[in-house]
């Protein structure tokens, strides 16, 4: 299917702008769309506004309705959704479709949610007082997402922020602005079979950076979540934090796999190929590096060689069944990936893959061999995120020494234990310094229910499933007096009057 008939098939007609969007799978426009102005972007936030002073008073389970209905859209709209996303962010069909899923599951999720935005009930020192803590909607949310999860990752924002009773602001990656409208689209579908939500509850806001600084600055929008680099996230961070605004950031990851002696490597390695080259390493949950007792490096290492070796012919059109690497983003993503296996080949013991393939059928894509790279330890360069198809296999000599290694880089979203015994497992995840520590599966692909984010550089933030909702609320503490005396004072302050 084409665009205009994934289009057609979810109701929307192709935009009509002056700014080309385009594929990674061969570099063609796919389409035009029109960037958002300062003023049309300040209407946009105006009537985020407005929506959210008559979404608040709508009870959280009604707000929960909407959001049922549209994960019903999302599961009508599946495929052509999933199709829509593989075209704009060359990812596999396979994993388009999970990232729809992820988006009905998280829809669902909010529903859930929808009933129990629970307080507590705290016991007051003093008699007759009761004491609770209220959740209370937020205000309109800026959501900033990246290219390499078009969809999913707006979704854990909209549906949590919606059931919360917060209108969104959603300013999408300039690479993916059509799944963005289509979205929206998709949205308005379900605000017309809701009847009676206000005006403004989803917008999304096209452009470049300027459009996401504005966001940024808008002291209308009490949070911005945003998704991306350490860079953008410590400029959003500090624009954000001089306005007192909240700021919840999802930024890089460097995440690691221990496998330990004691691995069943039959679990272990289709755990590694996937989170080294799933998505053409383009997660931010992609797995970076394998730290791998040293009795068995030389082992792992070529039976990585081997397994990458062997996908050679599975790399290349993503809307193909049966392809498992699709290209990367743009000839920027492939030129970082070129120069880092550069700078890191001085220190390498072996560099399997890496190079350009496919460039003769497609001269405007960029498609890469995945790289496996052998080192002895953890260089400066291994320190720094590539976003690409790129993994390093270091050895260590015991298991201290490994979270050593691993927690020695800057970033610290996702980590992995391969082993069978208990006590290395249970001692990593005590040790690991991310926010997500799995034993015996890979560091991406984490399911939408637990929360979503990691420590460091990556920013801190979390989304997604667990209590991620109390972002999207504000917190109030409220004490009642029922009694008819004089009121007591707490820490028995005495104040005669
Ligand atoms: C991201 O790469 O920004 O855990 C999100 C995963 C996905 C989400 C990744 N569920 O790999």
């Amino acid at each position: 299917m084409d665009v205009t008939g994934i289009l057609n098939s979810i109701n929307m007609a192709l935009p009509s702008g002056d700014v080309p969007a385009c594929t990674p799978i061969d570099g063609s426009d796919i389409g035009h769309v029109t960037y958002d102005s300062r003023e049309t972007l300040d209407a946009k936030v105006a009537a985020a506004v407005d929506a959210f002073h008559v979404w608040r008073e709508v009870p959280a389970p009604k707000r929960g309705e909407l959001v049922r209905i549209f994960g019903n859209v999302l599961r009508d709209h599946k495929e052509p959704l999933a199709q829509l996303v593989t075209i704009e962010c060359g990812k596999i069909i396979e994993e388009g479709r999970g990232e729809v899923q992820e988006m009905i599951d998280v829809c669902d999720f909010a529903v859930g949610l929808s009933r129990q935005l629970y307080g507590l009930t705290i016991q007051s020192e003093r008699p007759q007082h009761t004491m609770q803590e209220n959740w209370l909607p937020l205000g309109p949310v800026g959501v900033i997402s990246a290219f390499n999860f078009p969809v999913a990752v707006w979704a854990w924002n909209a549906a949590l922020a919606l059931v919360c009773g917060d209108p969104v602001v959603w300013k999408p990656s300039e690479k993916t602005p059509m799944t963005a409208l289509a979205c929206e689209a998709l949205f308005n579908q379900a605000v017309l079979r809701y009847g009676g939500a206000p005006d403004g509850l989803i917008s999304v806001a096209l452009g470049a950076r300027e459009i996401g600084e504005a966001l940024v600055d808008d002291t209308r929008l009490p949070l911005i979540s945003a998704t991306g680099s350490v860079p953008m996230g410590r400029a959003v961070g500090s624009s954000v934090a001089r306005r007192f605004g909240r700021a919840l950031l999802e930024l890089g990851g460097n995440n690691a796999i221990i496998v330990t002696p004691s691995a069943d490597l039959d679990v272990a390695l289709p755990s590694i190929l996937f989170g080294s080259v799933g998505t053409a390493g383009q997660r931010c949950t992609s797995t970076r590096r394998v730290i791998v007792h040293e009795s068995m490096h030389d082992r792992v290492f070529a039976m990585l060689a081997e397994g990458v070796d062997a996908l050679t012919d599975r790399i290349g059109d993503p809307r193909e069944e049966g392809i498992l690497i699709g290209p990367l983003i743009d000839k920027r993503s492939f030129e970082a990936m070129q120069a880092t296996l550069a700078n890191v080949r001085r220190d390498a013991v072996e560099v399997i893959g890496g190079q350009r393939v496919l460039q003769d059928h497609y001269p405007d894509a960029y498609y890469a061999a995945p790289a496996m790279v052998k080192l002895m330890n953890q260089t400066s360069t291994v320190h720094m995120e590539t976003f690409a198809p790129l993994t390093y296999v270091i050895p260590y000599q015991d298991l201290n020494e490994a979270l050593n290694i691993h927690n020695a880089v800057p970033q610290g979203l996702s980590s992995a234990i391969m082993t069978t015994d208990v006590r290395e497992a249970e001692y990593f995840k005590q040790h690991s310094d991310c926010g997500i520590a799995n034993v015996n599966i890979g560091t991406s692909g984490a399911e939408i229910g637990g929360a979503f984010g990691g420590e460091k550089e990556t920013g801190g933030g979390r989304e997604s499933g667990s209590d991620s909702w109390k972002a999207y609320m504000r917190r109030q503490t409220s004490t009642t007096y029922y009694g008819t005396e004089k009121p007591a004072l707490a820490q028995g302050v005495k104040f005669d009057v």
